[in-house]
């Protein structure tokens, strides 16, 4: 026991130096596995640090990041696993933080003030009390429990399940359950911090050892003062707890915690329970607005889950105002989006294209800094006026393979494309943001609103006589959800042999 006292300081000491090496010389973000090393307490320290000293956030931290990955590189909309930071992690469950988006990319700095999380729990567990600085937005994805919600001197306790979707005020306390015998439950959230844009922290309210709880920083004085209370009485009640954020609870704890209890908040929205908005053989969109649950008129958002079937796809579309964060349910798939703001050759997004209504003089400006930059680097400028091409309107590919838990971020007005795989049924979530009065756009399929045009704009437009252009817009019979790759091209083959 003496032995074990005097080797935790000096082990202490080891990951303090090495925290400090790394820090210096290496990667000093890559706390995971280097701190792995090490076993027990001194492990946690090694964390702990390692997360203070690479993050700005506390307890948050970036999770190898991997960069320079070839997909990646083109894409600054894509965020994949590893661009996940663990808040907590514990046997019963974890809590994970996506990067903050324009730290991610300039590109994403329309959506910097949110951030994605999801939160994880086992079978049979609890998670502990805590409030954020930050109005919330959650989708169950799966798994089924209660939550309860400490809101304006009552507690609110909801059942969720799958498919429910609810607003949350900042500063709400909140503590969960999930009730269910062998299923996780898995709650996707956005969030919008109230006092720094795009970060926000988690207080806790209960703790001790693991997790810690604010109140343990307040002084001794205080603490007696306003408990009426001696020190060590405190301490009885605050200083107990060891298990972490998430752990086990028992049946007849579970039981009790998932009695209901209505309140100012009301209960969760299911969205799945409302009837889809486009339904066929390729897929189902289901819609949720501020007119379904009124409360997300509170932070201006919407939601919706497309279930596209295996091998089919999503109609090209885009989205007129809001900017969608895609979060991938279930399955894998592809993404595929035409963006000015990428450049091909590079990889590097760039400030491109016309920015229309500069001044004049900064836009003079501006064309001198890009022919200086073009001189050092890129010839694809020079390229593109060789051919007489006018500048701003190249559009590159930005595409992901995306599966479970990946992000893909859809600006405004950017066409997108999203294909399920040939293996699995591919469930996307969007929270949409910029929400109201949103009404996506469809460009190809039998609700495509090119076909509004009268027929002199599509001859004019496309420069070829309007039987052809509407040839071409009438040649998908289905909205919304088509038959994917290999099938539209079989079919179109067999359409095409029998010609
Ligand atoms: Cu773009």
């Amino acid at each position: 026991m003496a032995c074990a006292k005097l080797l935790l300081p000096i082990l202490l000491l080891i990951s303090f130096a090495f925290v400090a090496f790394s820090f210096r010389y290496g990667n000093p973000c890559d706390c995971e596995s280097s701190c792995r090393e090490y076993k027990g307490e001194a492990q946690v320290t090694c964390m702990r640090i390692c997360k203070q000293i690479c993050s700005e956030e506390p307890g948050i931290k970036p999770e190898n990041p991997r960069r320079g990955e070839r997909e990646e590189r083109h894409n600054p909309y894509y965020f994949g696993k590893e661009r996940y930071a663990h808040v907590a992690k514990t046997e019963g469950g974890n809590f994970r933080v996506l990067e903050n988006f324009s730290r991610r990319s300039k590109l994403l700095k329309g959506i910097e003030k949110y951030r994605v999380a999801i939160l994880e729990t086992e079978p049979r567990t609890f998670a502990m009390p805590s409030h954020l600085d930050a109005d919330e937005l959650f989708y169950v994805m799966s798994g089924e429990g209660t939550i309860s919600i400490l809101y304006q001197e009552n507690r609110e306790t909801y059942e969720i399940r799958r498919g429910d979707i609810m607003m949350i005020p900042a500063g709400s306390i909140i503590y969960q359950v999930n009730k269910h015998q062998t299923e996780r439950l898995r709650i996707a959230m956005l969030l919008c911090p109230v006092s720094m844009p795009g970060q926000f922290v988690e207080f806790m309210q209960a703790g001790g050892q693991n997790p810690e709880t604010f109140w343990n920083s307040f002084s001794d004085e205080i603490l007696e003062a306003a408990f009426n209370a001696p020190r060590e009485r405190f301490e009885r009640v605050f200083q107990r707890q060891s298990k972490g954020e998430i752990f086990r609870a028992s049946d007849e704890q579970i039981k009790a915690l998932s009695k209901s209890s209505k309140g100012k908040l009301g209960k969760p929205f299911n969205i799945l329970n409302k009837r889809p908005s486009f339904s066929n053989n390729h897929g189902q969109l289901f819609e949720v607005t501020s007119d379904d649950y009124a409360r997300l008129k509170e932070g201006d958002f919407d939601v919706s889950i497309a279930n596209i079937t295996r091998g089919s796809m999503m109609a090209p579309n885009y989205n007129p105002k809001a900017t969608k964060i895609a979060i991938v349910v279930q399955g894998c798939g592809d993404f595929e989006m035409a963006c000015p703001h990428v450049s091909r050759e590079s990889g590097e997004e760039e400030e491109r294209g016309r920015e229309w209504g500069r001044e004049e003089e900064s836009e003079r400006e501006w064309r001198r800094e890009r022919g200086r930059e073009r001189d050092h680097g890129s010839e694809r400028g020079e390229r593109r006026s060789e051919r007489g091409e006018t500048e701003g309107h190249t559009y590159s590919l930005v595409q992901s393979r995306v599966c479970r838990g990946d992000v893909f971020v859809i600006p405004a007005a950017h066409p997108v494309v999203a294909v399920a795989s040939r293996d699995n049924n591919l469930q996307i979530l969007c929270f949409g943001i910029n929400a109201e009065n949103n009404m996506k756009v469809f460009l190809a399929g039998k609700n495509n609103v090119l076909k509004q045009m009268e027929k002199e704009a599509k001859e004019l437009a496309f420069n070829t006589p309007a039987t052809e252009v509407d040839r071409l817009l009438n040649a998908q019979p289905e909205s919304v959800f088509f038959a994917g790759l290999g099938e539209a091209r079989h079919g179109h083959d067999q359409r095409h042999a029998s010609e």
